[in-house]
């Protein structure tokens, strides 16, 4: 038995999709802990085709494996659907995709508080997805939630949502001029998507127990990333749930003392999507070539993500907050030919060298990258498979990084595809 947590040990985006579907050969279970279909994870298969996966965990593409949507995720019923039903429509067998009766939805009027709310902030907004997952698990910590199990008997969702939409209506009317939500519309909608999923319903907790006491294999896969945790992240330049190793936990019922390895996915670069303080961000020529050679395009949003240097302050913290045990470093091949690769190896804080993240937000804010070069390569490696067969150069940028995150790299990207992949020993 194992029980391997998979997550971002950046602001997201690191390639988190690909690891997944690369490891899900290995797993009988892949789960989701956190999140909704905020995230965008990007599978290409050996045949070229290529996925964008939203809410569904990524070991939906690997036949076999059964797939648990946990209690700590958002569900959005009507996205649920859409997304089931484009991968059906390309021939992906979902008959093993079960969802936590205990997950909260993301009702219409999430959405269009995240949307108006982020409007109201105007320079300071937060650069949301404007899925409606801010305002969800505002309603889940409010106890105002509504939850997947809630969608099975009518007359509690009626209660619910409209204990719910209450207040709401009265801040989208007053405070941001919009019109009033029907509450009877939206349960009639919710009972009507819910017959689409209902026999996919599942004490999930209990159903993920029992696999392991089996013996068999599970991979928690975590979305967005270290930096966006509403606890150990860029606060408040986050998102609303704990993409970290801790989170899988609470999100999956499996206990902490079950997981066996936490795999960090680390890109070799850095990028953000959405308002925040970011370091090593380059607003130069060198930021849009990190942008256009490694397509740094947000999956859901399409927004242009934000790109910098490696920081290993970042990749160190996230060891810790994380217990990272390995590191999967995707997008070497994106450093190809640059005659020298900076790496952040620590930060000036208003005159102050700090090798570890400063105190406070502010701080964070004032963070200067001190920089360390190291000799670029030219070479294509897009089709190196082994460590070896990598030049010397990017060898020596893959032992620092190792060294300066402090963990293992036991795994690099050289490419998108599945295969595309360096595994060391
Ligand atoms: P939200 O919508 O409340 O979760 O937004 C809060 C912050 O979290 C960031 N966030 C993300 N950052 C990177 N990737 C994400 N998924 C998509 C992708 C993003 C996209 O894979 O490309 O399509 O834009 C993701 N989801 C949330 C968000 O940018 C805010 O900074
Ligand atoms: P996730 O949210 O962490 O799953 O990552 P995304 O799918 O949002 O973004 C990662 C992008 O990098 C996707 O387009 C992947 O296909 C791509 N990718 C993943 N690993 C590699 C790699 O090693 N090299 C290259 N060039 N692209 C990669
Ligand atoms: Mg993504």
């Amino acid at each position: 038995m194992s029980v391997m947590v998979l997550i971002g040990a950046q602001w997201g985006d690191e390639g988190k999709g690909k690891a997944t579907d690369l490891y899900g050969d290995r797993v009988q279970w892949v789960v989701r802990y956190q999140g909704g279909n905020n995230a965008g994870h990007t599978v290409v298969l050996p045949d070229g085709q290529k996925f964008a996966i939203r809410l569904i965990p990524s070991g939906i593409l690997t036949p076999g494996i059964k797939n648990v949507i946990g209690n700590g995720v958002v569900v959005n019923p009507e996205a649920l659907l859409e997304e089931l039903g484009g991968l059906e429509a390309r021939g992906v067998d979902t008959s093993g995709l079960y969802i936590s009766a205990d997950a909260h939805l993301v009702m219409p009027y999430h959405i269009a508080i995240d949307k108006v709310s982020e409007r109201y902030l105007g320079k300071a907004k937060i650069g949301t997805t404007g899925r409606g997952i801010g305002p969800a698990y505002q309603d889940k910590a409010a106890r105002l939630g509504v939850r997947v199990q809630d969608l099975l008997d009518p007359s509690i969702l009626q209660q619910k949502v409209e204990a719910a939409l209450d207040f709401k209506n009265q801040i989208l009317v007053k405070v941001y001029n919009r019109k009033a939500l029907d509450a009877g519309k939206i349960v009639d909608d919710a009972l009507a998507m819910v017959e689409g999923f209902k026999h996919r319903i599942a004490d999930t907790r209990l159903l993920l127990d029992q696999a392991i006491r089996r013996g068999e294999h599970v991979l928690m896969e975590g979305s967005q990333g270290t930096l966006l945790d509403v606890d150990h992240g860029t606060y408040p330049y986050v998102t609303s749930s704990n993409p970290t190793a801790g989170g899988a936990a609470v999100g999956t019922g499996i206990g902490p003392g079950k997981i066996t390895t936490v795999m960090g996915i680390l890109k070799a670069y850095t990028t953000r999507v959405g308002s925040g303080p970011f370091p090593t961000e380059l607003h130069d020529q060198w930021g849009e070539y990190l942008r256009k050679t490694g397509g740094e395009i947000g999956v859901n949003t399409g927004r242009p993500r934000r790109c910098g240097w490696f920081d290993a302050v970042i990749a160190r913290y996230a060891t810790r907050v994380n217990g990272i045990t390995d590191y999967f470093l995707t997008k070497l091949d994106v450093l190809s030919s640059l005659e020298e690769v900076p790496i952040c190896v620590a930060y000036d804080v208003d005159g102050e060298r700090h090798d570890e993240m400063p105190l406070t937000q502010t701080g964070f804010h004032h963070a200067k990258p001190i920089y360390e070069n190291m000799p670029g390569w030219f070479e294509d490696i897009s089709g190196c498979r082994t460590f070896a067969e990598l030049p010397s150069a990017a060898q020596d940028y893959v032992r620092r990084v190792e060294e300066l995150a402090q963990a293992r790299v036991s795994a690099i990207g050289v490419g998108p595809g599945r295969d595309q992949t360096i595994v060391l020993n």
